[in-house]
């Protein structure tokens, strides 16, 4: 019997269209590059892989196992009564509302614990456990000591004296520290909002207890059988996102000023094109700034620049990758090589000698490309290990911090000489101008005599500047790298609306050349251009990491307090807005913007539309409620920008 030999066509792979997914020229090139050596990226993933539709719409419950319910909407919508239900009877805004809900929770849980990490390292300096941190903006300490009741200074016979200072930071590294277990009482930073928006939260009774207590809560309420009406449940995670962005993050950014220094704003460069064929390149990745901050000072030394320059290297160039390389940038001008997306290419450049990451945003394939190169992947955090077996864990401690980070910017010097012939550094880069702070914004608005947000308000009632906007937030590969974020934000000072950023797309901005005064000229309308050029400063301001977003809330409360534009959030021109959204954290962050009284509009999609009833909820309803609302505008051009 003949045999019958069938030969299988195999299809070549899909492979990303690299013009069609980004508009950051080096992000191209390297996707081209990768292509050309066989190694897949994030882009790539994406062409291949679609998204679970039912999980798009937001309704699959899989929080117990008679499920996962899938509970998409039919094609040909609901006609009459929706009787959709799980096998509990769970409905689709139950179970909608229920992973929104968590979203939110894990969004503030990694804020949040990011911010507990830094209050643990600010009470080991406060107690001496550690001489690598010391204060380095001791004015911050004194701005936030009363919202935590601590008293500055101290009566000696009738006269009021300062109280010694090394007492002050203990005292506020202790309360700090409880705002995420206390037992009774509310969070203290609260009382920092306006009093009406205050008074709103405890009228509706939302105002957090601690930081812990949101969150755990939400995952008990969230689970079968507990909360089982969609408005409670939002209830519960707006009180949980206020814990975030009034409480973890905001203690993040402000212990972080204290420890390493209020950022004011500083000349760098942004893009993969920072990385240097001559140096140790180093790429810092993640969103913690208390090892970065160690690798910064480790690398300046002039031991390690002396052994980088033995082992035939002309020095040491760092990068940041996500936010914290937007933490060193604003406090020691270390260059952005790239945001979230761009986190593969800067190891397939050939050059990177060592990525160091910590936790959040930090891709598992990060291994597998670091495998086709020299580069070392270390990783740096208990809580963030890989499986793969070429990744390095070194445990970084507080308490021998800078040997901690010795070793590792030793480890990158060493690696040096194993550079394979393959290095391609994309040359493309763009100067920039970030570390915008509450304080250093106030100060180029009024100058030493009158800093004051007075300036900025004054400009808004005289019509220069017709508003605020917040662009914030991630990349998405579902979405075209870096477009919506360049778009919208060009849109908005087109139209004289004053831009702050955070996250990647603050990096995006830096990458794309919207962060120099010089923009001013090129993009904005006439009375945002005005403004600019007599104070000096970008139409776009760059606020540092995504914990910095909570900057956002104390600059508009300082609005609000020069007057003129109302006595609360909700009376502000003001929006915010996360274009290319993809992390838990966006919808975190979101959520404690709708409730502080601010319209936000996401990008690309909202896991909502199987519950139409509860997306109605959250894009009109809330609004009556906080003043301010969520919701979608799939391209940044049909988002309101004026
Ligand atoms: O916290 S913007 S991709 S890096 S989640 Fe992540 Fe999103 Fe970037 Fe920073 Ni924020």
């Amino acid at each position: 019997m003949s045999e019958i030999i069938t030969t299988k066509t195999v299809k070549p792979k899909k492979v990303a269209d690299a013009a069609a997914v980004s508009i950051c020229p080096a992000t191209q090139e390297m996707i081209v590059r990768a292509q050309e050596l066989g190694i897949d990226t994030v882009f790539d993933r994406a062409a291949t892989m679609k998204p679970c539709n039912i999980g798009l719409q937001g309704t699959c419950c899989k929080i117990c196992a008679m499920g996962p319910c899938r509970l998409p909407l039919p094609k040909a919508g609901i006609e009459g009564e929706d009787t959709r239900k799980g096998l509990c009877g769970a409905t689709p805004n139950t179970v909608a509302a229920r992973n929104f809900a968590r979203m939110v929770a894990a969004g503030a849980a990694a804020h949040s614990d990011h911010g507990r990490s830094v209050a643990e390292v600010f009470l080991s300096m406060a107690r001496k456990e550690t001489a690598d941190y010391k204060i380095k903006d001791p004015g911050k300490v004194l701005q936030i000591a009363p919202y935590f009741g601590v008293a500055t200074t101290v009566e000696v016979d009738g006269e009021e004296l300062d109280r010694d200072f090394d007492e002050i930071v203990l005292e506020v590294a202790e309360k700090a520290l409880a705002e995420w277990g206390k037992p009774e009482g509310n969070l203290a930073y609260l009382k920092r909002a306006p009093a009406p928006l205050y008074e709103r939260w405890k009228k509706l009774g939302e105002l957090p207890r601690n930081i812990d207590r949101e969150i755990v809560e939400t995952m008990h309420r969230t689970t079968m059988g507990v909360d089982q009406d969609y408005k409670n449940i939002v209830k519960q995670c707006t009180r949980t996102a206020l814990c975030d962005g009034w409480g973890g993050a905001m203690i993040a950014t402000d212990l972080q000023d204290a420890m390493f220094g209020s950022p004011s704003p500083l000349q760098t460069e942004a893009n993969m094109g920072i990385m240097k064929e001559d140096h140790v390149n180093i790429i810092i990745h993640g969103h913690e700034p208390v090892l970065s901050e160690m690798i910064v000072a480790a690398s300046q030394s002039q031991d390690m620049v002396d052994y980088a320059v033995s082992k035939g290297a002309k020095g040491i160039q760092l990068g940041g990758i996500c936010c914290t390389g937007n933490e060193i940038l604003q406090r020691h001008g270390v260059p952005p090589a790239g945001n979230f997306l761009q986190q593969e290419l800067a190891i397939i450049t050939g050059a990177c000698d060592a990525m160091v990451v910590d936790v959040q945003c930090v891709f598992q394939n990060l291994a597998n490309v670091a495998k086709c190169f020299h580069t070392k992947l270390i990783t740096t955090h208990p809580i963030a290990k890989m499986e793969q077996d070429n990744v390095i864990h070194i445990e970084f401690d507080e308490h021998h911090a800078l040997e901690d980070a010795k070793r590792i910017v030793k480890m990158a010097i060493d690696n040096f000489k194993n550079r394979g012939a393959e290095v391609m550094i994309p040359q493309h880069k763009a100067t920039q101008i970030a570390g915008f702070g509450v304080e250093s914004i106030e100060y180029h608005l009024g100058g030493t005599f009158r800093g004051s947000y007075y300036t900025l308000n004054d400009n808004i009632i005289n019509g220069r500047i017709r508003g605020v906007a917040g662009v914030v937030g991630c990349n998405n590969a579902r979405t075209k790298h870096n477009e919506e974020h360049i778009t919208i934000i060009k849109e908005l000072i087109k139209n004289d609306v004053l831009v702050l950023t955070t996250g990647c797309s603050a990096i995006t901005c830096g990458t794309h050349g919207l962060l120099t005064p010089e923009t001013a000229q090129v993009f904005c309308g006439p009375g945002l251009a005005e403004v600019c050029e007599t104070v000096g400063i970008p139409p776009v301001l760059h606020m540092g990491s995504c914990v910095d977003n909570s900057r956002i809330l104390p600059a508009a409360t300082e609005m609000v307090k020069a007057g003129g534009l109302g006595n609360d959030i909700r009376d502000l021109p003001a929006a915010g807005s996360a274009p290319e959204w993809m992390s838990e954290k966006a919808i975190a962050i979101g959520q404690y913007f709708v409730a502080s009284g601010v319209y936000t509009v996401f990008g690309y999609h909202m896991p909502l539309d199987g519950a139409p009833e509860f997306k109605n909820y959250l894009y009109n309803e809330l609004e009556e409620i906080y003043g301010g609302s969520g919701t979608v505008s799939p391209t940044p051009l049909s988002m309101p920008t004026r």
